[in-house]
Formats: C-alpha cells, structure tokens, sequence
C-alpha cells in the first residue's frame, strides 16, 4: 500500500476532477502490475495495473489506495474489471466518497468472493487524497498557502521591490509544488506587480493549473491559455464562495501564491490545510510587506494554529511545511 500511495502521488494535480489512485498487483510475491491514474482522470490506476499484469492477475492481490469504482464510465467499473481478471484479494485504503461508489465497490467484489481487506494506511491515503475528499464532501478543493519571505516574515521593501527574496533553487522548489495542484490562485494587485507565469516548467508535458485571479479590478495583460498555460478564471467576492466554484469546477487542490490580501483571507476563515513558507536569511523589517495582512485579532487564542510537518533546505533558503491536520 505503500508503494500504492507512492504510484497515486504520481497524479497529484494531473487528473482533476478525479482522485489521484494508486494500484499495485502482487503475486506469488512479486509486483506484477503498477498503476495510477491518468491524465485527465483516465484510465484509473486499477485499469493500468490490470493491463500491465495480463494474465499474472489471476490469483494476485491487488493494492488500491481508495476504494475501486461502481459505476459504469468510459469504461466499465474498476471493481467488475479486477473480477473479471481473477484477482483473489483486494486491499484498500479508504472508502470512496462519491455517492456513485460509496461501498458499493467494496460490496461488488465481496458478492464475487474475493476478500477484501479495508482501511490499510488509511490516514496516509486521506491525507493525499484530501483534495479530493473535501471537493466531494465539503464542496471546497484543498488549500496550500505559498509564502516566500524574509526571516522576519516580510515579502517586500517599503517601496514595494520583491524580486527576488529566495534564490533560484527555491523558485524551481515552487514549479515542484504546482505541478502537485490543478489550480494556482494569485490576488490582483500580486498579478499586477510580478506577472507571474503561474505555469509548471521542467517537467515535460503536464496539465498545465487552471490561473485563478481574484480581483474585481483591472486585470494585466497575461499569456493566453495553450500548451504552456491553462485556462484563466478570474474571481471575486468572499474566499469560500470562489473556493466552492473552483470545487463545482472539478478543482481539488489549488495553491496560493499571495498576496498578503488574499493569505489573510484564507488564514481567517481557517481554509488552509498545508502553509509551506520559503524563509530566505535576510531581514526587511517592520516597515516592510507583511506576509499576511491584518487578521483583526483580539486575542491570541484566535490566532490560527498549525502543526509542524517538516523542514529541509532549498539552496541557501528553509522550506516549512504546516498543516491543518499535522497527519
Ligand atoms: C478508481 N480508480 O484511479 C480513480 C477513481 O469520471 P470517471 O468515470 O473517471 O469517474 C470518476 C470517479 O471515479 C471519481 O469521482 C472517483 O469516485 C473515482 N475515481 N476510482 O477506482 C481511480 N481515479
Ligand atoms: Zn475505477
């Protein structure tokens, strides 16, 4: 199942509107077919491993990291193609929200005698497939908020000059994190001042993230939706309303790039489920641009708290990661 999860990550920001799964076959010991899903949400991960494997399917366990499909799609449902294969046990992570399966696959291949073992790494696969889980059940896609700053928390001088706080490695670390998200989100007045491509480059044919501006002002002058960017959807109005639009658009995960407007927003509302802040080792003071604007606290219990997940280095600056559930 690990290795499952491993595969499923593969997808993470390609296959929205669906989740990105991962499968593995095994028998006699040995892997006979890896699968995830595929550009776009198809063929699912059960379909590849399945055709990988052939005929070693029969009698192999299989691997999945959310429950196999019900329904009929393009293509029959992942539960009746792993018992038409011949598979003698499946392993899942978790349970698929979408009402169209919610157990029913799980049921499909228990009717056909094949055993089924549920809930194996559950918390590791609810993690990565969160985006998909909140889209289905809370009608929102996942939240990451990006912040490259000073050590002081500081994202411009006084006068406004930003570019360029965190070095080279940590801006390529960015790209990292965009090809991980079916959206990126960006403040109008940070789309004014910094132009920024919100595509992935390096890492050959990919989707490229739909460009969410939420401004209700004049937008600039961007490049046109192609090969190398994705379609722009300008919003405006309260976060959680342009959160559920982007969920009614199939969104999952979508990452924020700033500005400190927009930070605030999503911090106060409680809507970020990973915070990863780039620190670069220099200091710009209290006269510099805040990271976050005002939160209105009145007290520190109000304060959003997060957990620590981790920390390593990207060239000379520190990456953090945070996250609401710290699992
Ligand atoms: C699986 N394996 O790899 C994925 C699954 O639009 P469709 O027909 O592709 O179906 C999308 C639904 O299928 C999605 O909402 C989720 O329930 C499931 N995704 N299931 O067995 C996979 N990606
Ligand atoms: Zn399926």
């Amino acid at each position: 199942m690990a290795h499952a999860l491993r595969l499923a990550q593969r997808g993470l920001g390609n296959v929205w509107p669906n989740p990105a799964v991962g499968s593995v076959l095994v028998r006699d010991g040995r892997i006979v077919g890896r699968g995830w899903t595929q550009t776009g949400g198809r063929p699912h991960a059960e379909r590849m491993a399945l055709d990988q494997a052939g005929e070693a399917a029969r009698g192999a366990t299989a691997y999945v990291t959310l429950e196999p499909c019900a329904h009929e799609g393009r293509t029959p449902p992942c539960a009746n193609a792993l018992i038409k294969a011949g598979v003698a046990r499946v392993v899942t992570a978790l349970t698929d929200p979408d009402p169209r399966t919610a157990g029913q696959g799980h049921a499909m291949l228990r009717a056909a005698g094949i055993e089924v073992t549920e809930d194996v790494l559950s918390a590791e696969a609810r993690h990565l497939q969160r985006g998909f889980l909140l889209r289905v059940t809370e009608a929102r896609p996942m939240v990451t908020l990006k912040l490259a700053c000073s050590l002081d928390g500081r994202i411009a001088t006084a006068s406004g000059e930003s570019q360029w706080i965190t070095g080279p490695a940590a801006r390529q670390h960015t790209h990292l994190l965009r090809l991980r998200h079916d959206a990126i989100m960006v403040g109008g007045g940070t789309a004014r001042a910094d132009r920024p491509s919100l595509n992935v480059r390096g890492f050959g044919p990919r989707r490229q993230p739909v460009r969410v501006i939420v401004s209700s002002g004049e937008l600039p002058d961007l490049p046109p939706e192609g090969e190398d960017f994705g379609p722009i959807l300008r919003a405006s109005g309260p976060v959680q309303d342009i959160l559920r639009d982007l969920a009614a658009h199939g969104i999952t995960r979508v990452l924020c790039e700033g500005g400190g407007g927009l930070a605030a927003q999503l911090l106060a509302a409680d809507l970020v489920d990973d915070l990863v802040i780039y620190s670069a080792g220099m200091v710009l003071g209290g006269d510099g641009a805040a990271a976050v604007a005002a939160l209105g606290l009145t007290g520190l219990a109000q304060g959003p708290r997060l957990q620590f997940r981790r920390a390593f280095r990207v060239g000379p600056d520190l990456c953090q990661i945070w996250s609401r559930d710290g699992g």
